[in-house]
């Protein structure tokens, strides 16, 4: 079968589901261009000069490395210019950055964590982009923070790339999640996945154990029942992954199943998780939900929060349904 890019791919969408218009065309072609440009950074490591740390810290309090600081420029370049967006919102910066007024605004609004796992990057461990778009509200010419500040059920697009043996976009605009693989050759994605289904039972999950003495004991119980395997209640056996790279570790859960868990732990008891809901734990719960999947907070749908600031955290449960549910109802329970 002659293989179909991304840009027809969207085309196609377009065309025949009436899903997506020109501009949200543009940005989810302008945004897999920049993850080209990033894969192609992150490919070089050591010879490219952009290993290590930025001697900077972003909003979150974290040492950047060059990579973050790069990844993050490029994005911004990219987008900018197009008209087809009003502001954009990223992890690396602690306020909205504007359109420059010398390029005409469109009616969109981005979000990105433009290298998501960078702690891993010197390591030569996958990372990855996450990207989340909303429509900016009416009438709005000057979005200010409470503009991004939208549930997640209000996304109209999401996606990820995975930088790994081979980087692959993973995208959803509502109508099923599909995979595009990056042809170096060539230099464009190519589809490579359609309609992605995440099974609904799994023996697999992921989560950092070294934080078990820190968990809630809903959070305890969940893991205990898991690690009790065949003799225990769960009635079989549980293998555990932890890249310590969101994109990686919920990529494995699109391909095979899961369960990918950040929980809420008293190591830091004012923060309700590590993960960010805007542009992390919100663009992958839609992914995840695209697919067949479930994503909660352990108290609520991921895509219902009402979000109250542009870099909060939320506690993450997300992949294999029935195991988001189980453990969803086990925080239930203790409320
Ligand atoms: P820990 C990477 O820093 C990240 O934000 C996610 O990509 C990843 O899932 C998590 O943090 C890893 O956290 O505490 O295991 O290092």
């Amino acid at each position: 079968m002659k293989p179909i890019s991304l840009t027809r791919f969207l085309i196609e969408e377009q065309r025949e589901l009436g899903r997506i218009n020109s501009d949200l065309r543009l940005l989810i072609e302008v945004v897999s261009r920049a993850c080209k440009a990033i894969s192609i950074a992150v490919g070089k490591g050591a010879l490219g000069g952009v290993l290590g740390s930025a001697h900077s810290e972003n909003i979150q309090g974290e040492v950047q490395k060059k990579l973050d600081v790069l990844s993050n420029e490029i994005l911004l370049e990219a987008n900018e210019w197009g008209g087809h967006l009003a502001a954009i919102a990223s992890e690396e910066m602690e306020h909205p950055h504007a359109i420059p007024h010398r390029y005409p605004k469109g009616e969109y609004l981005l979000l990105f964590d433009p290298l998501d796992g960078s702690s891993n990057i010197d390591v030569n461990i996958s990372v990855g982009t996450i990207f989340s778009v909303l429509r900016c509200p009416d009438g709005v010419k000057e979005p200010t923070e409470a503009d991004f500040l939208q549930p997640g059920t209000r996304q109209l697009a999401a996606g990820y790339a995975v930088y790994g043996p081979s980087t692959i976009l993973v995208l959803t605009t509502g109508s099923g999640v599909h995979s595009f693989t990056l042809d170096r050759e060539v230099g464009s994605f190519v589809l490579t996945e359609r309609n992605l289904r995440i099974p609904v039972e799994t023996q697999e999950f992921a989560i950092n154990m070294s934080n078990i003495r820190h968990w809630e004991p809903p959070m305890k119980r969940y893991i205990e029942e898991l690690l009790a395997g065949k003799t225990g209640p769960r009635g079989k056996n549980f293998n555990m992954r932890w890249v310590a790279s969101m994109v990686a570790d919920v990529h494995r859960i699109m391909t095979r199943g899961g369960i990918f868990i950040y929980p809420r732990d008293l190591k830091q008891p004012l923060t309700p998780g590590k993960l960010r809901l805007m542009y992390e734990a919100n663009p992958m719960a839609f992914i995840v939900e695209q697919a067949g999947g479930a994503a909660s907070t352990g108290e609520q749908r991921m895509l219902e929060v009402q979000p109250t600031s542009l870099h909060q955290r939320v506690p993450v449960f997300m992949g294999s349904k029935a195991e988001v549910e189980r453990v969803s109802a086990y925080h239930r329970e203790q409320q």
